[in-house]
């Protein structure tokens, strides 16, 4: 049976500079943190992506979050969290700020195109256990404009209201959604499948061109698999699922 749940952002621990809030909450909980700790810094020095790429986190523009999970789940079920933290993050965006959110795979939400955030979910598995996965969400906040190499790619949530938000103003109601799609990895996971691919334009019938790793795919995509991967079927008629954390997806104009 799975464990009582610990609702996320009960304890939150706040810091004026880290280098990263995922390192912090990774120390934490190797420390024995309790799950649904979260960790929030007003800037990171060395705030990461995937694949040792750079999240840019100027301080006091963006929400820098992180959170300690201990989900009762095999670690293949961790492929959901990342997607269920994306809807979260949509939801908001679109329920408490009007703001015309989508989801790119696996869980960059756009705006318009451009990223108004980001998330990585890093596991630590052991004995084909999963011991903890932190979930890390950048939020671009407050950002009146981006450096040259994320000018044509990023964008803030002040960019595209014109209001002027704090942190908290989006810290609530994100907290909130994720309350509310995170135990749905383990007692929902379809819901979380189907609201993904009600939020994304990516999820069905986009032509895309897939890079993973030295591997170009391009092709339709045709929704989710249960597990969390996405379908993408090729000119050949092939059908491959290609699975989070190591894609890197673009829409391309159908022939
Ligand atoms: C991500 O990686 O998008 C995951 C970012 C997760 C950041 C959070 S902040 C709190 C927590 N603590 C951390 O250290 N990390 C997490 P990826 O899909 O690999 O995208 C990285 C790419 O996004 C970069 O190579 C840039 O092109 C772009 N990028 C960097 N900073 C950005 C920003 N502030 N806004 C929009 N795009 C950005």
């Amino acid at each position: 049976m799975q464990k009582k749940f610990m609702r996320l952002g009960e304890t939150i621990r706040r810091y004026a500079v880290l280098d990263s809030t995922n390192e912090e909450a990774r120390r934490l909980a190797q420390e024995g943190a309790p799950e649904g700790t979260a960790i929030i810094a007003a800037q990171q020095t060395a705030g990461r992506g995937r694949q040792g790429r750079v999240w840019q986190s100027p301080a006091s523009t963006g929400l820098y979050l992180s959170l300690i999970l201990k989900p009762d789940v095999a670690p293949m079920r961790a492929a959901l969290i990342p997607l269920a933290a994306a809807v979260a993050v949509a939801e908001t965006l679109i329920a408490d700020f009007q703001l015309a959110a989508d989801i790119k795979y696996p869980n960059d939400v756009l705006v318009k195109g451009r990223k108004i955030c980001g998330i990585l979910v890093e596991s630590a598995i052991e004995a084909e256990r999963l011991q903890y996965a932190i979930l890390g969400i950048g939020v671009n906040v407050a950002q009146q404009e981006f450096p040259d190499d994320l000018k044509a790619i990023a964008t803030s949530m002040l960019l595209e209201t014109a209001k002027t938000l704090t942190l908290e103003d989006v810290l609530t109601p994100l907290l909130a959604k994720l309350n509310v799609w995170y135990p749905c990895v383990w007692t929902a996971p379809e819901q979380i499948i189907n609201r993904w691919q009600e939020l994304s334009s990516y999820a069905r019938d986009c032509p895309v061109r897939i890079l993973s790793f030295d591997l170009t795919i391009e092709g339709t995509t045709r929704g989710l698999t249960t597990a969390g991967a996405l379908l993408v079927e090729l000119d050949s008629g092939e059908v491959r699922e290609v699975v989070s954390g190591e894609v890197s997806l673009r829409k391309v104009r159908s022939a």
